[in-house]
């Protein structure tokens, strides 16, 4: 199979097990369940989950064990952008094509979307995990410390207090290995973890998704200012907007088109152990690269 009918494939599947965990519901807090869906299934990219079922492939896992998992992370981010999108944070209107939660369900049940499906996550994990105990608890462990205050959350920290001020480009590493690169990197080091990898192979994925979690953000902020609105799914200009330092602010776009190419060169090259068996995994990092969503 050609990689994209691959990543399809993967992308099909993990939207099918979305729908199966988050059911919708007919009882009286049936709201909630519409409005975590909405944004759920507003059609994200599914990196996240994407990276973890192929980092498990890789070791030798079968993707339905890794599956509960995947989605949790899919449920985190998407919590994440739910919350980053409200009026008291970056106040945006659009998301994935869409009206952001808030613009549909309003700011409280927005609030309570991002909550419920932060929560959801876990219960997920808990009622589908098919792991022993040990490795549910294990990869749990990596998924909640990305998602916390020493990674995601920690990084939006960062942000905030950052905005309108001229950060460094130590201070703008910091920030982007929190707040984007520790989901990408957990998702990794969760399914090399499930995929029974020791831990010279924890480590490898780790350094592979660090390289290529930094090389998201640095596209992430190029097409902040060269992306079209209509593709992205999202407003554009707004990290200027926000007056928020970005790679191409702090380092001008030539010099973040040269980093993008040197991080995603240095990702695939923590994959070199794996020979083709990291064919997709390097495929993807090329897709990233060049994406224009
Ligand atoms: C509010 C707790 C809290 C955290 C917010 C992740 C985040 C921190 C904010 C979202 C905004 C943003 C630009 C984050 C950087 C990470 C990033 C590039 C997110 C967008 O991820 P994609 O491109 O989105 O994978 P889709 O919609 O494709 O899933």
């Amino acid at each position: 199979m050609e990689f994209l009918e691959q990543l399809e494939a993967k992308i099909l599947e993990v939207n099918k097990a979305l729908r199966k965990y988050l059911e919708e519901k007919d009882n009286p807090q049936a709201t909630i369940y519409k409005a975590m869906d909405y944004s759920l299934q507003a059609g994200g990219k599914r990196i996240r989950p994407v990276l973890m079922l192929a980092c498990a492939e890789m070791m030798g896992a079968e993707q339905e064990k890794v599956m509960p998992f995947a989605c949790a992370m899919e449920m985190i981010h998407t919590y994440s952008l739910i919350h980053d999108d409200l009026p008291c944070m970056d106040d945006d209107d659009l998301r994935r094509g869409k009206p952001t939660n808030h613009k549909v369900y309003g700011e409280a049940m927005a609030v309570l979307a991002g909550d419920g499906l932060l929560n959801f996550a876990y219960e997920t994990i808990l009622k589908y995990s098919q792991m022993s105990p040990n490795m549910t608890l294990a990869a749990m462990a990596i998924i909640a410390e990305s998602a916390g205050v020493e990674g995601m959350i920690g990084g939006q920290v960062i942000d905030l207090e950052s905005e309108g001020k001229a950060v460094d480009a130590i201070t703008l590493m910091t920030m982007h290995l929190h707040k984007t690169a520790a989901l990408i990197m957990a998702s990794a080091k969760v399914g090399a973890l499930l995929g029974g990898g020791g831990r010279d192979d924890l480590n490898a994925m780790e350094e592979f998704a660090r390289y290529l979690g930094i090389a998201f953000q640095i596209k992430d902020d190029i097409l902040d200012v060269s992306g079209s609105e209509e593709v992205l799914g999202k407003s554009i200009g707004s990290d200027k907007e926000n007056e928020k330092s970005t790679f191409v602010s702090v380092y001008g776009l030539e010099q973040s088109e040269k980093m993008l190419t040197d991080y995603t060169q240095k990702a695939i090259e923590a994959l070199s152990r794996y020979g083709t068996k990291a064919e997709f995994l390097i495929n993807l990092s090329n897709f990233l690269l060049d994406r224009d969503r």
